[in-house]
C-alpha cells in the first residue's frame, strides 16, 4: 500500500536526518524517504542503517532516495528514483520486491515510468522550493489538473504523489485534482510543532 503522506528527510537548524526521522515517527508519520545529498555512499549507508532501525521500531515504511543498492543492503521498503538516477526497470532487477517510485514532471514522464513498472509517481514541483536543486518547471495547480486529466484519458491509475513546496494549506486543492497523496519535507521538518502539524495534515488528507 502506498501511503498518502510521505515525509522526505532534510537537515535544518533543528534536525539531522536521523533526528528528523525520529521526531516524525514519534509524531505519527507512516512513510519516510531518506534523502541525503552531497555525502559519500559509505556515509549514506551508515545513516541508512540507522534510519532502518528507527523506522522498524515505529513500523514505518522507509524509502531510500537515489540508491537502489543501498536500499537493498539495508532492507528498505523501497527506493525513489529521480531524473538522473537508475531507470525503474533496471532498479527492479536489484530489488524485485521493492516499492519503486519515480519522479515525473510531464505526462510523458508518467507514461514512461508506468511502462517501466513503477509502483508510484512523485509528480512535481508544485511550486518553487529551496529543498531541491535543479528544479524542473513548476506545475502549479493547473499542471496537476492537466496531467491528471491526461492520465484518466490514457487509463493510467498509478498512485500519484504531489511534491515540491507544498504547504498544509495547499493540500485540499491538490487532492481535488485526483492525486493519491502528498510528499512534504520543509513544511514538516520546519514546523514549530511537528506532532500537531502531521496530525493536521493527516486529517486534511483523509477528508
Ligand atoms: N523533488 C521535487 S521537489 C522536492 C523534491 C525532493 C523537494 C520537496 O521538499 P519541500 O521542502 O516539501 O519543497
Ligand atoms: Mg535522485
Amino acid at each position: 500500500m502506498i501511503e498518502k503522506l510521505h515525509f522526505i528527510t532534510q537537515e535544518n537548524e533543528i534536525y539531522t536526518h536521523l533526528r528528523c526521522i525520529n521526531a516524525a515517527c514519534e509524531a505519527g508519520i507512516k512513510w519516510v524517504q531518506l534523502r541525503i545529498k552531497d555525502k559519500t555512499d559509505e556515509e549514506i549507508l551508515e545513516q541508512a542503517i540507522q534510519a532502518r532501525e528507527i523506522c522498524d521500531q515505529h513500523k514505518v515504511k522507509l524509502i531510500m532516495n537515489d540508491h537502489p543498492d543501498i536500499a537493498r543492503k539495508i532492507g528498505a521498503d523501497g527506493v525513489h528514483l529521480g531524473k538522473e538516477d537508475m531507470p525503474v526497470d533496471e532498479a527492479r532487477k536489484i530489488g524485485s520486491k521493492m516499492i519503486i517510485g519515480a519522479t515525473a514532471n510531464t505526462i510523458e514522464d508518467v507514461v514512461g515510468h508506468v511502462k517501466n513498472g513503477a509502483d508510484y509517481i512523485g509528480l512535481g514541483p508544485f511550486r518553487f522550493t529551496g529543498t531541491k536543486k535543479n528544479l524542473s518547471p513548476i506545475l502549479g495547480i493547473e499542471g496537476y489538473q492537466k496531467i491528471m486529466s491526461d492520465c484518466a484519458k490514457k487509463g493510467i491509475d498509478i498512485p500519484i504523489i504531489a511534491i515540491g513546496g507544498i504547504t498544509t494549506e495547499d493540500i485540499p486543492k491538490l487532492m481535488e485534482t485526483g492525486i493519491h497523496g502528498i510528499a512534504m519535507s520543509g513544511a514538516i521538518a520546519n514546523s514549530a510543532d511537528m506532532h500537531n502539524e502531521i496530525k493536521r495534515i493527516n486529517e486534511i488528507i483523509a477528508r
